[in-house]
């Protein structure tokens, strides 16, 4: 792990507030994620579960950690169940948790080598009545693969038919919404990488440069700083390549008098940050240009401060919908017969916005959160607005990410990352 060790107080809080939720007499499993293969002996990098990560700490395959709190001995209330290691393996395969390791990251002090996962498993299904399965519940998940976890609750439920079944979803959903303190400093440690990603391509993008180089400059700067690399699948588009809204081939040219749009951010200790910039090739922006990111800044600024306790995501798009459609009247993008024919299913404004404008983060980009449920303090979002216009060969939009706060406005994670029109110039012709 490149990351710092992160406190285990952190990861001892985590599980208290998941097993506050469970029912009585009840087992949790959850299970890493496997290495993926590619073919031959390749494999794609590991990357953890982030459920069994926040719940223990554990960075590391073929792991599982039991949750029992009502077990009858003490130290089967909680239970971690590791790939075996020695000094012997450890040449061989390289470094994995020791016993006494694992308890330093997660807290729990009853280990177990995988092997014995079975037996004890069911002498703690002869206590409990339910057990609860780890599904995949997330708005946007479309999963192909089966996940070792998906593989482990097929063969559980079929082993033991007749135990009661709960979800552990909901409970992760809306307890890993709102973020401990540790936890915001995780995400602001993101969000510096990505500050010092984004400061260093100021000096560096010029006219012809491609963004296939920009992508390299972001990768080399977030990798010195602890990061394993982008948190997601960056997205650098010059030009028009920005109204392709997924656009990742980063393949082209930037050419003199363009706007580059870039998605792009650091992860740090498997927790995301999601910025996005707009930038001109050139060093200046075009009067036009600038009057479009300025109306995206604002939306911006307005949005922000509508992330209060209380304020239901739905509502939310609605308000932030009505500012943008202001800005698109005064850009002449739309008039106002436009809005007054409006479907109120498609309003006008969504011909240049058509994206939503924040979503929860943490340890997913598009992390956990219920939806329906009013936003509480301590929850982290992103803000997110755009215009795109194909037809003038541009597309802009504007990222940070805020921490709603008991009282007042958010707090700006990435308050010191430059976006104001006159602060990137500047630091464009240094
Ligand atoms: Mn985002």
């Amino acid at each position: 792990m490149k990351y710092h060790q992160i406190s285990s107080a952190l990861f001892v809080k985590n599980r208290r507030k998941f097993t506050a939720e469970m029912k009585p007499n009840s087992v949790a499993v959850f299970n890493s994620n496997d290495i993926y293969p590619i073919s031959a002996d390749s494999t794609l990098p590991f990357a953890q579960h982030r459920d069994i990560f926040y719940l223990s700490g554990v960075d590391q395959e073929e792991s599982i950690l039991l949750l029992f709190p009502d077990a009858p001995y003490d130290n089967q209330k909680e239970i971690l169940f590791l790939k075996e290691t020695n000094d012997h393996i450890a040449v061989w395969e390289g470094e994995k948790l020791s016993k006494e390791r694992a308890f330093q990251v997660s807290g729990i002090r009853t280990v177990y080598w995988l092997q014995d996962f079975h037996k004890i498993l069911n002498e703690m299904m002869t206590y409990a009545d339910t057990m609860y399965i780890n599904t995949n519940e997330h708005y946007r998940a479309m999963v192909e693969t089966e996940t070792r976890e998906a593989r482990f609750v097929k063969w559980w439920k079929e082993r033991y038919p007749a135990h009661n079944v709960a979800k552990s979803n909901p409970i992760l959903q809306r307890i890993r919404s709102v973020k401990e303190s540790e936890e915001i400093d995780l995400i602001q440690k993101a969000c510096d990488i990505t500050e010092k990603g984004f400061r260093r391509l100021l000096s560096f993008v010029k006219p012809n440069v491609t963004e296939y180089e920009i992508e390299a400059e972001l990768a080399h700067e977030f990798i010195r700083n602890r990061s394993k690399g982008f948190a997601y699948t960056p997205i650098i588009a010059s030009g028009n390549n920005a109204n392709v809204l997924h656009y990742i081939e980063n393949n082209q040219q930037c050419r003199a008098g363009d706007l580059i749009l870039l998605d792009v951010a650091a992860e740090y200790a498997n927790y995301s940050s999601d910025m996005t910039r707009t930038i001109p090739v050139s060093g200046k922006f075009s009067d036009r240009q600038k009057a479009v990111y300025n109306a995206v800044l604002r939306v911006k600024n307005e949005a922000t401060n509508m992330l209060i306790p209380g304020t239901l995501l739905k509502q939310y798009h609605i308000e932030v919908g009505k500012v943008m459609t202001s800005e698109l009247l005064g850009l002449g993008l739309i008039d106002k017969a436009d809005v007054q024919n409006e479907n109120p299913e498609w309003p006008a404004y969504k011909k240049y916005f058509m994206h939503g404008t924040s979503h929860h983060m943490g340890l997913d980009t598009h992390d956990y959160g219920l939806l329906h449920e009013p936003m509480k303090a301590n929850m982290v979002f992103t803000v997110e607005p755009g215009i795109y216009i194909p037809a003038e060969g541009f597309g802009i939009r504007l990222e940070d990410n805020v921490v709603i706060q008991e009282k007042g406005d958010p707090f700006n994670l990435m308050r010191n990352i430059p976006i104001e029109v006159d602060e990137i110039e500047s630091l464009m012709n240094l």
